[in-house]
């Protein structure tokens, strides 16, 4: 993005796509850990819109078609949209601030109210390709990207209006994955989605793995958006977070990622999600977020 593009912050403190309590307080602990401050000496405008847009937690708490928590799931991602749409009008750069996966939901389908061939890096443990039919958990977190690629329940793939699939699967591309449910393994074949693993990262490195990404994810697209959940990061530097997998990026791979995205000027939104303060006092998660959002803006060593 520009440099002179201001960001607008949306956070949404919501936790219900999570089996477990305290992703919600995410977006706190971000602003915190001294998220617009970093935003100040970055030069960089911004706005931080408040939570008002997000309506009260839905009571119908029914588990529907293996969804848990589908109302609030729901009515989450349709405020989301909504909002995420309100910002692109304003020419700003959407920067959502988690809460669990479940909001990338919203934002995928608000921006591409605009942009109808958004290429997507998803950075996380997992693919989040689950639909209710193959997820072990029921745990909506884990069906996001699957729901913006059309596949799951349709009051889920028909958020914000509009068509649905939100996304092309040629334009998604996941980077740190090392734990897949068998559903999803399968899905990634069908789709032919582009999945980094580990293993890729350990064999070609993280530059070759993110020229790659860019490429794919840039090619043939009127934007690129970056989902980056911080379960990506190895639990050693990321101990904040619902769900840790061993084994994942550490944190030079991690800004190194974030600093090529910024460099190859393509990305035009982002997600932050699934920083869970209540599992970390040092408050280390929230910090490192604060690190890559500043290194995906343009911060340099030099
Ligand atoms: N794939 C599992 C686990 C999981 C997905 N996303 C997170 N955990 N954070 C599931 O429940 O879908
Ligand atoms: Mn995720
Ligand atoms: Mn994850």
């Amino acid at each position: 993005m520009p440099d002179q593009q201001p960001v607008t912050i949306l956070p949404i403190p919501f936790d219900w796509g999570a089996s477990r309590r305290g992703a919600d307080k995410g977006p706190d602990a971000v602003l915190i850990a001294g998220l617009a401050d970093r935003l100040v000496l970055l030069g960089r405008k911004f706005e931080t819109r408040s939570t008002s847009y997000l309506p009260p937690l839905a009571a119908d708490r029914r588990t529907l078609l293996r969804m848990k928590e589908w109302g609030r799931v729901h009515a989450m991602s349709e405020a989301v949209a909504k909002e995420i749409a309100t910002i692109v009008t304003t020419g700003a750069f959407p920067l959502a601030l988690g809460g669990d996966h479940s909001i990338s939901i919203g934002t995928i389908a608000g921006l591409t109210q605009f942009k109808r061939r958004l290429g997507v890096i998803w950075i996380d443990a997992h693919a989040d390709l689950n639909t209710p039919e193959t997820s072990p958990s029921g745990n909506m977190h884990g069906m996001a990207l699957a729901v913006s690629l059309g596949l799951g329940d349709s009051r889920f793939t028909g958020i914000g209006g509009g068509r649905s699939p939100k996304l092309q699967p040629e334009r998604v591309v996941l980077v740190g994955v090392r734990e897949l449910d068998e559903g999803e393994k399968i899905i990634i074949r069908q789709h032919q989605i582009t999945c980094f693993t580990m293993h890729d990262i350990d064999r070609l490195g993280m530059a070759r793995v993110m020229d790659e990404a860019i490429q794919i994810a840039a090619r043939g697209s009127d934007g690129v958006h970056v989902s980056f959940d911080i379960d990506s990061i190895d639990p050693k530097d990321a101990p904040g977070t619902g769900t840790p997998v061993r084994g994942g990026l550490n944190y030079r791979e991690a800004h190194l990622g974030a600093e090529m995205l910024y460099s190859a000027q393509i990305v035009t939104s982002a997600d932050f999600v699934e920083v869970n303060p209540l599992l970390d006092n040092s408050h280390l998660t929230a910090k490192l977020a604060v690190e890559l959002i500043a290194s995906l803006l343009g911060e340099r060593i030099l």
